[in-house]
């Protein structure tokens, strides 16, 4: 038993060094960050995910490529990168880099590409993930309703919650807002949800402002969908005693008090998992899957203070709520983006 996994482990190294790459030579990986790694935590499990990966297969190598946030010149850095001839596999991350790929690989066939929270089927050089993020909206949206409702301090029962956002995409508008929305409305029926944007991912004063004033026009709690730029909401939240809910990592050590819940995605194990796996041989190029709460990687972070610190009533109807969806007894599959 021990021989034949000793055998197939060192079978698959050695397929990744001479045999499942398009590019000859060991393995050497390249992750492409759309904006900048600090203040993202999508992007900061990315790079973490990609390391883990890279460090434990012998001979493979790893650069980081930090392109900044002028999204125009993403498929030129992303082209010179595939040009380069230098890296066997490209990882990236967001809904807007399985395109960029699909015109890069149209141009140089032979590089390969994994995207994590992107989404495009069919395409032979490149594999995606995308989260379940109608989930991973709903949950915080759900929880802002009772939130608003509850009689908590700083709390207005204005049967209104904030969604700030960086700047309209398909997975928002489709899986985000939509998810949000829904868990918003499932927790109070007559809540409406105020959106609005900032333009860009860094902007912090913006989107600062633009929290001020919807929370001077009523608004308990709001969900920043800004990378970064995030951080002015949260600041706008601190300074009038209001609440925030975060997305995709644990965010309560921003503002202690002030993050009330965190709808997390644990995109470090994906890619870890995926990036090993393409490592060690696989070919998943092709598929474009799709994973939510069951499978573990769309949950709510509940260990922090300020959330402990919430009714326990309140706590235990999010609860429930939050075990439907483990369960499978409550679910919002994916219809495509
Ligand atoms: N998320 C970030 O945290 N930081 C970013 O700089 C960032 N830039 C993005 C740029 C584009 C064009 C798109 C489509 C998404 C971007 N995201 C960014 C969003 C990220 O992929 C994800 O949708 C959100 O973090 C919600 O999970």
């Amino acid at each position: 038993m021990k021989l034949t996994t000793a055998f197939g482990l060192a079978a698959a190294l050695s397929l990744a060094a001479v045999g499942a790459w398009a590019l000859p030579g060991p393995p050497r990986v390249c992750v492409f960050v759309p904006g900048v790694v600090a203040g993202s935590s999508t992007y900061e499990q990315l790079v973490a995910g990609a390391k883990r990966a890279v460090a434990e297969v012998p001979g493979a190598a790893i650069k980081i490529v930090e392109a900044g946030f002028d999204q125009s010149q993403w498929l030129d850095k992303l082209s010179a990168l595939a040009a380069s001839g230098e890296f066997s596999l490209i990882v990236s991350s967001n809904p807007a880099m399985p395109d960029l790929a699909r015109q890069v690989a149209e141009s140089f066939p032979a590089e390969r590409f994994f995207i994590a929270d992107g989404y495009l089927p069919g395409n032979p050089r490149i594999h995606t993930v995308l989260y379940n993020q109608f989930e991973q909206g709903y949950l915080v949206g759900y929880l802002s309703g009772l939130v608003d409702l509850s009689h908590m301090p700083g709390v207005t029962g204005s049967h209104k919650a904030g969604l700030v956002i960086a700047q309209s995409y398909p997975t928002l508008d489709k899986l985000i807002e939509p998810g949000f929305e829904k868990g918003l409305k499932d927790a109070d029926p007559e809540a409406v949800l105020e959106t609005r944007q900032i333009g860009n991912w860094y902007d912090a004063t913006k989107a600062a402002e633009l929290a001020s004033a919807l929370f001077d026009s009523g608004v308990s709690v709001i969900l920043p969908i800004a990378g970064g730029a995030g951080q002015g909401v949260v600041s706008a939240a601190q300074a009038r005693g209001r609440r925030v809910v975060w997305f995709d990592g644990d965010g309560y050590n921003l503002a202690p008090g002030t993050v009330i819940g965190c709808a997390i995605l644990r995109q470090e194990k994906l890619v870890y998992e995926q990036v090993k796996a393409i490592l060690l041989g696989a070919q998943p190029y092709g598929t474009a899957d799709v994973v939510g709460i069951r499978d573990g990687y769309v949950d709510f972070d509940g260990s922090g203070a300020a959330y402990k610190a919430l009714p326990a009533d309140l706590r235990a109807t999010f609860e429930a709520r939050l075990r439907l969806l483990h369960e499978g007894k409550l679910s919002f599959p994916f219809k495509g983006l």
